[in-house]
């Protein structure tokens, strides 16, 4: 009952806040109007100099929105959705309006400086002093150039979160083999959604996000992922949810979560489950579609004997199925899913049964249905196989490239580089000692074999000396003194490493900084951003600048190309070929000669007046039991296993892998850190969590919200104002609890309370959200901040990461943000 009427209100708040939007818009539309008529001879009469519109693509969360950004007489003072940008369709999400805060920041770096106190930390001034570009990019190569010289250049890595594209972070791999070291460049995925890549990797080979074709879909089960909060693209999201929830049939939503949130509300059903055990629901949902003989005949195939049928409890015999585009169902029924009932997962996830039942005959019944999940159910030490569990529903009901359904995301067709960086490797670049020694975070090695990187461990390896220490790290877009699992160990790590940061603005890497490089923010900025995964078909977005920087500020892609040219032998020569940021996107926009975009942009020039190309329509579609390819006008060209195994379903079997080939690989590694025997590694299964903070009561979860922009936005008052949407936080950021929790502990609401986990400690205000699990609190990312501007700094509730301790999920690497426990005391 409680529940209910808490999402009747939620549902109110939707809608109200969606109503007032319109009102309000309205009655500033009149009142803009009506005054207009009076005052505008007087003026016209006097005018203020031309409004210039610029394209850009809005840098606040991984969405890519584009942007119209409005200047007049060299101020920008206003930004609006792109209609011609696919993904804003001329919409923006709130934050997007704000960019001009990031522009006009008081707080922000002026120009290039250098560090004057060698003592680093929290309470030390680091004494900038102003230096120039000249020196900045001489005292850096000075340093690239003496570590190589002495055979280390090992110890020089590039770190970096947010890369957008062939402008910045794509430029990394060219610099890393040029130069000497395996560390160009760690990024940040490992701290961010490398579980549901893996997760997709494991079962259909592609590492990779999905894209999806959602004004299609007439279902979507949604089992962790924050789809009117943050689901990638976000703002695209919620104009997919306003399609699919106002079309006829409307499209039905199940959403599963641990806390109470906008999804949750605005869904069909909301089902609460226990941190972690998401692969148990899904499993159980492949056991009633197997049972109720709800599976896809084309994409699964079929018994030979059309009376059989799958019985709880019972085994098939082995060859009895004729498998079509799946490899592996015979033993995943036979070795797990038979016992895997709606009752069995009752127990484990908390989840009613017969929810379970009735979600699992919907998603069954209904096409195209599609599954998506992100980091609730990776968060944890058994995330891949979760998010295995949960992928697996995909293909029980053909939803792999069915219209409808999931993609993966088509890449750009760019043109190539003035010059090639193998023409211009010396003998050091090709041989030197750096070729022989690992990467700092030790990714890729035996200590995590089957991951692509684990930032989080980089710090604390470097603590260690193994595998060796870093000497210099030049951090882009990333913070992980704030944002890593564990930051205080970033804190002691960074103390005697050369530390570049290029943040336009401070942070707490930043205050680490040996020397500044700050980068302009995205309105002053040239750079190019081919799009997440969106809906499959290939698409480049530009940033033009919409003013000259209004500081003494570079675009990233700048400084690295600055700093190679100061590398001694022929990588100074390469990167004196490539030149600057522009003439790389002048060579890369060259592709788009021979592949018009449908804009009609094909040329740099073009493409910066539209500021985005695309090409629709995705190339490949299941349909009917074959794949098929675009042939101009239709999906007509039947595509080959062969075919099918090398462009869309990459594993090992060129089919959809119940019994992972992949995982299968890694079998003494998988056994030996999560304990599964080594015969069963393959099979999508359950795998018990570990939770960290043993004994402790209960799960804390730091998720993020509309107005959350990664670690980037707290310094942003307007967003920090009306952060929290269930909560309602004003200013600051509450800790949500559910009022029994608190009240079994003396808490009332609003009391500031501490959350202690195995790490330590922080405080926060809390305030009773009866629609929570009572075993689960809840404290939205973002806030607590030691070193940001005068927003963000010193301000809220401490910061989640110090209590979230550095495990991970060995698979994919994910550091397990969602999986600690805590106790809760009032302060
Ligand atoms: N507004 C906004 N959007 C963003 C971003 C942003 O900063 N702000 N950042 C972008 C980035 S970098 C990323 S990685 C994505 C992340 O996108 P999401 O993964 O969708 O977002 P999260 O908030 O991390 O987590 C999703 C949900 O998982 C729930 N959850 C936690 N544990 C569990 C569990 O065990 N099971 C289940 N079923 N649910 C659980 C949380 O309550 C939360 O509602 O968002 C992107 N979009
Ligand atoms: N407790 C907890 N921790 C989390 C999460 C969570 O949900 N809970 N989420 C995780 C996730 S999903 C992610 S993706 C990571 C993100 O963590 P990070 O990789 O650290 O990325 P950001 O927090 O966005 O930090 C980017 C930093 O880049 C700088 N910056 C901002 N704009 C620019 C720019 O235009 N140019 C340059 N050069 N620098 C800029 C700023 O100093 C900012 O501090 O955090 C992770 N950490
Ligand atoms: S913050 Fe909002 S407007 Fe900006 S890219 Fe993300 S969804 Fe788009
Ligand atoms: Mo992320």
């Amino acid at each position: 009952m409680k529940l209910f009427q808490a999402m009747m209100s939620r549902r109110r708040f939707l809608q109200t806040s969606t109503a007032a939007g319109a009102v309000g818009a309205t009655a500033a539309g009149v009142t803009g109007l009506s005054g207009l008529t009076q005052s505008t001879e007087a003026r016209a009469a006097r005018p203020r100099g031309e409004t210039k519109v610029t394209k850009n693509i809005c840098h606040q969360c991984p969405a890519r929105c584009g942007i119209d950004v409005y200047t007049t007489n060299g101020r920008v003072h206003a930004m609006y959705g792109d209609t011609g940008n696919p993904i804003a369709n001329g919409k923006l999400c709130p934050k997007g309006h704000l960019g001009s805060y990031f522009l006009y920041d008081p707080d922000r770096f002026k120009g290039p400086m250098k560090r004057t106190n060698p003592r680093k930390g929290r309470n030390e001034d680091p004494g900038f002093v102003p230096i120039s570009w000249e020196e900045a990019f001489d005292t850096v190569a000075a340093r690239l150039n003496n570590l190589r010289e002495r055979g280390e250049s090992h110890r020089f890595a590039h770190f970096y979160g947010r890369g957008w594209g062939a402008s910045d972070a794509g430029l990394y791999g060219d610099f890393g083999k040029l130069y000497g070291t395996p560390n160009s460049a760690i990024g940040h995925a490992s701290m961010c959604a490398e579980g549901s890549k893996k997760a997709k990797h494991a079962t259909d080979g592609n590492n990779s996000y999905n894209a999806h074709d959602l004004r299609k879909t007439n279902y979507l089960l949604i089992m962790g992922a924050s789809f009117l909060e943050a689901f990638r693209p976000y703002n695209n999201m919620m104009q997919m949810w306003g399609e699919m929830r106002s079309k006829s049939p409307k499209t039905r939503v199940t959403c599963v979560d641990v806390r109470m949130n906008p999804t949750m509300a605005a869904s069909d059903r909301a089902l609460y489950i226990k941190p972690a055990t998401d692969g148990a629901f899904a499993l159980a949902v492949a056991h009633v579609i197997l049972t109720e003989s709800l599976w896809d005949r084309d994409f699964v195939g079929d018994f030979k004997d059309l009376n059989q049928r799958f019985r709880t409890g019972e085994r098939i015999m082995p060859g009895s199925f004729d498998e079509k585009w799946v490899h592996g169902l015979t033993e995943w029924w036979n070795e797990e899913l038979k016992d895997r009932t709606p009752e069995w997962a009752e127990g484990i996830t908390g989840i009613p049964a017969r929810h379970i039942r009735q979600t699992a005959i919907e998603f069954g019944s209904t096409r195209p249905a599609v599954a998506i999940f992100e980091r609730g159910p990776t968060g944890h030490t058994n995330g891949t196989y979760n998010g295995m569990a949960i992928h697996s529903l995909n293909a029980l009901v053909g939803s792999m490239f069915t219209e409808g359904g999931l993609f993966y995301q088509m890449g750009t067709p760019y043109g190539g580089l003035p010059a090639n960086a193998d023409d211009y490797l010396d003998d050091y670049a090709r041989n030197g000692p750096w070729k022989s020694q690992p990467r700092i975070d030790l990714a890729r090695t035996a200590e995590w074999p089957m991951t692509s990187t684990m930032m989080q461990e980089a710090g604390p390896n470097h603590l260690k000396g193994t595998p060796y220490k870093m000497d210099t790290a030049m951090f882009y877009s990333t913070n992980p003194i704030w944002t890593a699992p564990d930051p205080k160990a970033w804190e002691e790590a960074l103390k005697d490493v050369f530390v570049i940061d290029t943040s336009p603005f401070p942070g707490e890497t930043a205050m680490y900084a040996d020397i500044v490089m700050p980068e302009s923010t995205y309105l002053e900025r040239l750079q190019d951003s081919p799009t997440y995964p969106f809906e499959g078909w290939p698409m480049s977005a530009l940033r033009v600048p919409a003013i000259d920087p209004i500081y003494d500020t570079k675009h990233f892609g700048d400084m690295l190309i600055e700093i190679g040219k100061r590398i001694n032998g022929p990588t100074g020569e390469f990167y004196r070929i490539i030149d600057n940021v522009e003439n790389v996107l002048r060579h890369r926009a060259k592709g788009f000669e021979n592949n018009p975009g449908d804009n009609g942009v094909r040329d740099f020039e073009s493409w910066k007046e539209k500021g985005v190309w695309y090409r629709k329509p995705y190339h490949w579609r299941f349909i009917r039991g074959d794949f098929y390819e675009w042939e101009g006008q239709r999906y007509s060209k039947r595509m080959t296993a062969a075919e099918v195994k090398q462009k869309l379903l990459r594993t090992p079997s060129g089919k959809f892998e119940f019994k992972s080939g992949y995982l299968e690989q890694y079998a003494d590694y998988i056994n030996k850190e999560l304990g599964v025997p080594v015969e069963r590694v393959g099979l999508v299964q359950w795998v018990e969590p570990r939770h960290t903070g043993g004994n402790r009561d209960l799960y804390f979860v730091t998720p993020k919200t509309p107005m959350h922009a990664e670690g980037r936005g707290a310094n942003i008052p307007h967003a920090a104002a009306i952060h929290q949407p269930v909560a309602g936080g004003r200013g600051t950021v509450y800790l949500e609890l559910h009022p029994d929790t608190a009240r079994s502990r003396g808490i009332r609401n609003g009391d500031k309370v501490k959350i202690t986990s195995d790490l330590g400690s922080i405080e926060a205000e809390c305030r009773f959200v009866a629609s929570h699990r009572p075993d689960t609190i809840i404290l939205p990312f973002e806030f607590g901040h030691w070193a940001q501007g005068r927003w963000a700094k010193d301000r809220g509730p401490g910061h989640s990461g110090e209590l979230t301790a550095n495990v991970s999920d060995p698979i994919s690497g994910l550091a397990s943000y969602y999986t600690g426990k805590v106790t809760l005391t009032k302060a």
